[in-house]
């Protein structure tokens, strides 16, 4: 049986500037495959570190000749090209079997399968073991039924096979393939975190999430459950990438990392893995544990640790409550202030764009960032994303005026509020990013600083143009709307 794992092309994210990540879930699942399915030959197509356009995607489909095509969209807003991918294998061999899972397509089942006939098969949830045993009876259509977390078209109609329970011990997972695409691993980069030299890998330390919040996907994927690997396997798993692939910048995800005492934990195993000093490593975090494990924040700065995302959300309590962020905004101001005096540059994400946002509201959060002062903000809009409550509530209400899931990047504005239109939300998005990027206090402050991290981002803020970029997103919107209302 042949495998075809296919990253498609993909646009960046541009407000993170230039990088370039390893498609992490599908070499996943492409070192779990490899392990349990003797007969499987497998292969990853990575669009878009080899530079492989639609055109290329086909020859090469064509020249592997694969039975099964596997492809994953990462996030709603890759939901077309991950369908295009299927399409594509379709074009080349009607007989492919075409798959494909994670967050987006879970959510979609039902609605992609009625609409994309060139998707066979949809892996529901965790995708390790469904797909091992899908692979194993691809070939025989009528045992498609007896996979546990699949959906299927078959004979014209849908049918959504029973949920395949969690893996119990996520250490039973296989190391991360990355030998999978070993000749693709040094050009893996993320260059406002750690210059474009460093190669770049991830890892995971933990699946879900015990928290609830209203605008994450994340939880309900995960079954409300959290399953985390140990601090030793985690400094292990990162020592093996070092090792082996020469990593220097490791993102750890981990979406619980605060957890007892686990900060302290994975820093002492990582530390007594005496990786050399530039073996940096990345995290995202709640406020709160960070406030928790202030005592550990020596010791993970000692083993690598120099960028923390927190996700902070917004100013206003009523608007944090209605999140179910369960964090209060003098949380992001204690951990902001921990992160800075630990020497870890303190990355915030803000969102806007929530139903009773209003423009001052907004003006409020503008003021509130720069007093916060992080050494990096991302602002982004509320979005709909199938499977997070939001969307549920926004979709049960008609809140949602574009459906486009090319636009579900939290860069698009999706809805309006109850007192501003969509294109306003997304004039304010521009205007958050000007208010904090453009005070020239701060870009001097930032291009002299005495921190090379922080140097390297207020350049990359500069040099990537982003601010302009973002610009010409809510102008193009603008002129959309004028042609519109002149036709
Ligand atoms: C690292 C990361 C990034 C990295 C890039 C990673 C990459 N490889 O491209 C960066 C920073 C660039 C990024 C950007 C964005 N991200 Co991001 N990211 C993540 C993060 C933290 C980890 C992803 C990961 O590797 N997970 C581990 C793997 C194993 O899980 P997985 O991909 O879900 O795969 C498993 C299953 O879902 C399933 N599966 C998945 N795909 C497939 C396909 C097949 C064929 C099969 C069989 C199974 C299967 O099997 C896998 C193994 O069990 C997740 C949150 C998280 N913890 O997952 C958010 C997350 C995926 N990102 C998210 C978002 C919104 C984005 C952005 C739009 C904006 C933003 N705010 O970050 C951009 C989009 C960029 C783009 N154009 O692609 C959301 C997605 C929500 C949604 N439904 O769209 C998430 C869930 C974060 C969140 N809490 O909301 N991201
Ligand atoms: S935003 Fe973070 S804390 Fe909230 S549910 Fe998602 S992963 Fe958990």
């Amino acid at each position: 049986m042949k495998v075809l794992f296919v990253e498609p092309p993909k646009d960046v994210w541009f407000v993170m500037g230039d990088y370039l990540p390893p498609p992490y879930g599908i070499i996943q699942l492409a070192a779990y495959l490899e392990r349990e399915t003797k007969n499987a030959e497998i292969e990853i197509l990575d669009c878009n570190a080899e530079h492989v356009d639609w055109r290329d995607m086909e020859k090469r489909i064509e020249s592997f000749s694969p039975d099964v095509v596997a492809s994953s969209s990462l996030a709603t807003c890759n939901a077309y090209v991950a369908i295009r991918t299927l399409e594509t294998a379709k074009k080349v061999n009607p007989d492919i079997l075409t798959v494909t899972g994670g967050q987006h397509f879970t959510a979609t089942a039902q609605e992609t399968l009625e609409q994309y006939h060139d998707v066979d098969v949809i892996v529901r949830g965790e995708g390790e073991q469904t797909f091992a045993e899908l692979v194993d009876k691809a070939d025989k259509e009528s045992t498609l039924s007896e996979v546990r977390g699949i959906s299927f078209r078959h004979e014209g109609k849908i049918f959504h096979n029973q949920p395949r329970p969690l893996i119990e011990n996520l250490e039973d997972l296989p190391y991360p393939g990355y030998h999978l695409v070993k000749d693709l691993v040094h050009k893996y980069h993320f260059a406002a975190m750690s210059g474009r030299n460093a190669p770049y890998v991830l890892i995971e330390g933990a699946r879900g999430c015990s928290h609830t919040c209203t605008f994450c996907t994340q939880w309900r994927h995960w079954q409300a459950r959290w399953r985390s690997k140990s601090p030793k396997r985690i400094a292990d798993e990162m020592n093996f990438c070092y090792t082996n692939f020469g990593s220097k910048f490791i993102w750890l995800t981990d979406d619980n990392l605060g957890a007892g005492t686990r900060p302290n934990d994975i820093a002492e195993e990582i530390i007594k893995q005496k990786m050399p000093d530039d073996v940096t490593w990345f995290v995202q975090a709640r406020c709160d544990d960070i406030i928790r494990n202030k005592e550990a924040l020596p010791k993970m700065y000692k083993s690598g640790l120099r960028w923390v995302l927190l996700g902070v959300e917004n100013s206003d309590p009523s608007t944090l409550e209605s999140f179910k962020k369960e964090i209060t905004p003098q949380d992001a101001e204690t951990a902001v202030k921990l992160l800075k005096e630990n020497g870890i540059f303190s990355h915030v994400m803000f969102i806007i764009g929530s139903r009773k946002d209003t423009a001052k509201s907004i003006a409020n959060l503008r003021q509130f960032a720069n007093e916060l002062d992080p050494d990096f903000v991302i602002f982004a809009i509320l979005t709909p994303f199938p499977g997070n409550q939001i969307y549920d509530e926004a979709k049960k209400n008609g809140w949602i005026e574009d459906f486009n899931w090319s636009h579900y990047d939290m860069v698009h504005a999706i809805m309006p509020t109850e007192t501003l239109s969509r294109q306003e939300v997304q004039e304010e998005l521009y205007e958050c990013y000007r208010s904090f990027y453009g005070s020239w206090k701060r870009r001097f402050g930032g291009f002299l600083s005495t921190n090379a991290l922080r140097r390297r981002v207020f350049l990359h803020m500069a040099g990537k143009g982003i601010i302009s970029q973002l610009k010409s997103l809510f102008q193009a919107q603008r002129h959309a709307k004028t042609r519109k209302a002149e036709l």
